[in-house]
């Protein structure tokens, strides 16, 4: 399904957030999420508008992290949902059939429950440690072998993954990436390199 998700995060970027968009998406990005943690939902809506548009016009996927409300207000293509936020079933009642419903997993458990839940796909995490969220120890990328056998979900591995530790995921996994590409100075190119580990 998706290949290289980004996470565009507006702390995490060097160049002005719109420029580090467009590079994302010229560099292969094939599936935008909006995660802003620290937003009030009226900043949030006026902040994420203009980035829908682009996705919309460049005819690329995005999400809206954690708000289902955001994500059907906005008219974005769906949500992306943490283990602690609204069940996916319940999302899925109110964004109706069409629309992404992403689920975040930490562990082969949790992703094999995710099947019976309605999610679209998975993220399996952190694979990697990062210091994005927090994590000082990763799941390592092995375990998504383990992941493929009990979920048949199509699979986002996150945290902490860069252009030089791409590799290491397997092949049947997309990336999803934050702080390798919004940091960077040349998100396009880290963007082409995280592509090249997906081929
Ligand atoms: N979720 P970076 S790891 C948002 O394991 C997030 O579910 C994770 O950022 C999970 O690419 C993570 O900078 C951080 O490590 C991803």
């Amino acid at each position: 399904m998706f290949k290289l998700c980004l996470l565009l995060s507006r702390d995490l970027c060097v160049l002005p957030v719109a420029d580090v968009l467009h590079q994302a998406i010229d560099g292969g990005a094939d599936l935008i999420q909006l995660r802003e943690k620290e937003m009030t939902p009226r900043e949030f809506c006026e902040y994420a508008k203009p980035l829908i548009d682009i996705c919309t016009s460049r005819n690329i996927k995005v999400v809206v992290n954690d708000s289902v409300e955001c994500a059907m207000a906005l008219n974005a293509d769906g949500v992306h949902l943490g283990q602690a936020d609204m069940p996916v079933r319940l999302a899925r009642k109110l964004l109706g059939p069409d629309k992404l419903i992403g689920l975040s997993t930490h562990s082969v458990e949790q992703a094999e429950d995710a099947v019976c839940s309605g999610a679209d796909y998975i993220g399996f995490g952190p694979v990697f440690p990062t210091p994005t969220k927090g994590y000082h120890k990763g799941l390592g990328p092995e375990q998504l072998i383990m992941v493929r056998a009990g979920c048949e979900l199509p699979v986002l591995a996150i945290g902490g993954i860069d252009a030089e530790n791409a590799w290491m995921v397997p092949r049947f996994s997309g990336i999803a990436v934050s702080s390798a590409v919004c940091a960077g100075l040349e998100p396009r190119n880290i963007c082409l390199l995280l592509r090249q580990s997906r081929v």
